[in-house]
C-alpha cells in the first residue's frame, strides 16, 4: 500500500466506498484540509493516511482484507463518490466554471441528502419559470439518487410557470409535507416569499438561490447561494453537472427554462449562460423553449398594467425620473412596464388590508449604478417586513400597510442624497 495513489478508482479499489464517507465527511469537517486539496494525489494522500489511521474502524465496517492485504468492501458507487468526484476534477467541469468554495457548498449539501431518505423542495409565491425549472431539475436530481421527494408551490404558480408544467409535466402540490426532515428552498431569499410553511418537525434545511442574501440565508443550515448568477436553474446545473448524476437529458427543459426566463430571453444573458445552454440544446430545442415560456397576457394583467398607468406619480431629480404607482396586482409586471414606457425607476405598491408588497425596478443601464435592495432596505422598518431580489429589480413585503407616504419619502430622500439634488413633482 506504498504506492502512489494515482486516481479516484485506485482509491475506491483499496479503500471501498464506506471509507470514502469518512474521508469526506473527515475533509468537510476540516476546512483547511478541504481547501488546501487541488488535485487527485492529494485527496488520495489524505484518504490513504485516514485508511490507514482506521483500519480497526474499517474492519469493524465489514472490510475484508484480501489475499494481496488490501481493503475491499462489496458496495459500489454511492453518493459519497460523486462527491469525491467533485475535487479530483479541474477547474472547468463540462460547460460551468466552478469555483473550491462553491464545490465545498455542493459537498456539504449532498454530505447532507445521504442521511435522509425523502426530501420536500419548495417555491415562492407565484412561482416563476426559475423557481419550477429549479424545483424539478432538483427533484429529478434527487429522485436519481434514491430519495422520494415532494415539490410543492403553497403560495401558487405564476400562469408562465403553470404553462411550463404544461409542456413539462411535473406533479407540484399546493400544500408542503407537515413532517419534512429534509427541506430544500429555490429562487428565495426571504421567509416571506415562501409563507409559514408551519413544520411539525424541524428540518434541515437547505437554501440554494441567486439573489442576494436575506433571512433565508441566515437560517438555513446549508446554502448554495451564487448572487453573479442569472437564474437559480443554472445552480442546479452546476451541481448535477459537478456530481455527475447522469439526469441532464430529463433536467435539460426545465433548466433551460428557468435560464431562458430569468435572462429575458438570452437578452441579459452571462457567456455561463450562454454556454450552458448550448450544451443543453443538445437534449431540447430553443424554439421548444421559447414557446413553453410565451404566455399571452389575459385580460386581468392587461387592466391592471393600465390602471397603473393611470396611477402613475412622477419626480424628477436631476434627469432621473422616478415613477411611483399602487397596484391591486401584478405589481412586478406593472413596474417594468413603467420602466418600458420610459421611467428610469418604477416603485409600485401593492396595498392590502394588513399586508403590503412593494415592488421596484430599474432601468438596465443603471443597475450598476442604483441598489434597489439597499434603497428598498431603508423602508424596511417602516413596513414591518423584509426586502429581496437584485439590484435593479427588488421586491419588498410588509406587515404594515399604513405608512406608504413615509416610504416614498425616505426613498426620494436616499435619490436626493445620491444626486445631491432636490427632487420635483412632474405634474
Ligand atoms: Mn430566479
Amino acid at each position: 500500500m506504498d504506492d502512489k495513489l494515482e486516481n479516484i478508482e485506485d482509491i475506491e479499489n483499496i479503500l471501498g466506498a464506506k471509507s470514502k464517507i469518512k474521508i469526506i465527511r473527515a475533509m468537510i469537517n476540516a476546512d483547511d484540509a478541504l481547501n488546501s486539496i487541488h488535485s487527485v494525489s492529494e485527496m488520495a494522500e489524505v484518504a490513504y493516511s485516514v485508511a490507514y489511521r482506521d483500519i480497526h474502524i474499517l474492519k469493524d465496517q465489514g472490510f475484508v482484507v484480501d489475499d494481496e492485504g488490501k481493503y475491499r468492501v462489496n458496495r459500489s458507487h454511492s453518493l459519497y463518490l460523486k462527491i469525491a468526484g467533485l475535487f479530483a476534477e479541474d477547474e472547468e467541469i463540462g460547460a460551468v466554471s466552478i469555483s473550491n468554495r462553491q464545490r465545498k457548498d455542493i459537498a456539504k449539501i449532498w454530505a447532507e441528502v445521504a442521511n435522509h431518505e425523502k426530501a420536500q423542495i419548495i417555491m415562492h409565491h407565484n412561482a416563476d419559470p426559475d423557481a419550477v425549472g429549479s424545483a424539478v431539475a432538483l427533484a429529478l436530481l434527487l429522485r436519481k439518487q434514491g430519495l422520494s421527494v415532494t415539490v410543492s408551490a403553497p403560495l401558487g404558480i405564476s400562469r408562465q410557470g403553470r404553462r411550463v408544467l404544461e409542456k413539462y409535466p411535473f406533479h407540484v402540490r399546493d400544500e408542503v409535507e407537515k413532517s419534512p426532515s429534509l427541506v430544500f428552498i429555490v429562487d428565495s431569499s426571504s421567509s416571506e416569499q415562501i409563507g409559514e410553511p408551519g413544520f411539525r418537525t424541524n428540518p434541515k434545511i437547505i437554501l440554494i438561490d441567486h439573489h442576494q442574501r436575506g433571512n433565508l440565508a441566515k437560517d438555513a443550515d446549508f446554502t448554495f447561494v451564487d448572487t453573479e448568477a442569472h437564474s437559480c436553474a443554472i445552480l442546479v446545473y452546476r451541481m448535477i453537472v459537478c456530481l455527475g448524476i447522469p439526469v441532464v437529458s430529463h433536467a435539460a427543459p426545465h433548466i433551460l427554462c428557468g435560464i431562458v426566463a430569468d435572462s429575458a430571453f438570452l437578452r441579459i444573458a452571462s457567456k455561463d449562460d450562454i454556454d450552458v445552454v448550448d450544451e443543453l440544446l443538445n437534449y431540447a430545442g430553443l424554439d421548444e423553449i421559447f414557446d413553453a415560456l410565451s404566455v399571452k397576457e389575459d385580460i386581468s394583467e392587461r387592466i391592471a398594467k393600465l390602471k397603473v398607468m393611470r396611477r402613475v406619480e412622477l419626480y424628477r431629480i436631476r434627469d432621473l425620473i422616478i415613477a411611483f404607482s399602487r397596484a391591486g396586482s401584478f405589481e412586478s409586471r406593472a413596474a417594468a412596464h413603467i420602466i418600458r414606457m420610459g421611467a428610469d425607476v418604477a416603485i409600485v405598491f401593492n396595498v392590502k388590508k394588513d399586508e403590503i408588497r412593494i415592488s421596484a425596478r430599474v432601468r438596465k443601464y443603471l443597475s450598476s449604478d442604483i441598489d434597489l435592495v439597499k434603497m428598498l432596505k431603508k423602508a424596511e422598518p417602516l413596513i414591518d417586513g423584509s426586502v429581496g431580489g437584485h439590484a435593479g429589480a427588488a421586491s419588498a413585503n410588509g406587515k404594515n400597510p399604513n405608512r406608504v407616504n413615509e416610504v416614498r419619502k425616505v426613498i426620494l430622500k436616499e435619490f436626493e442624497k445620491r444626486a445631491n439634488s432636490a427632487s420635483k413633482l412632474i405634474k
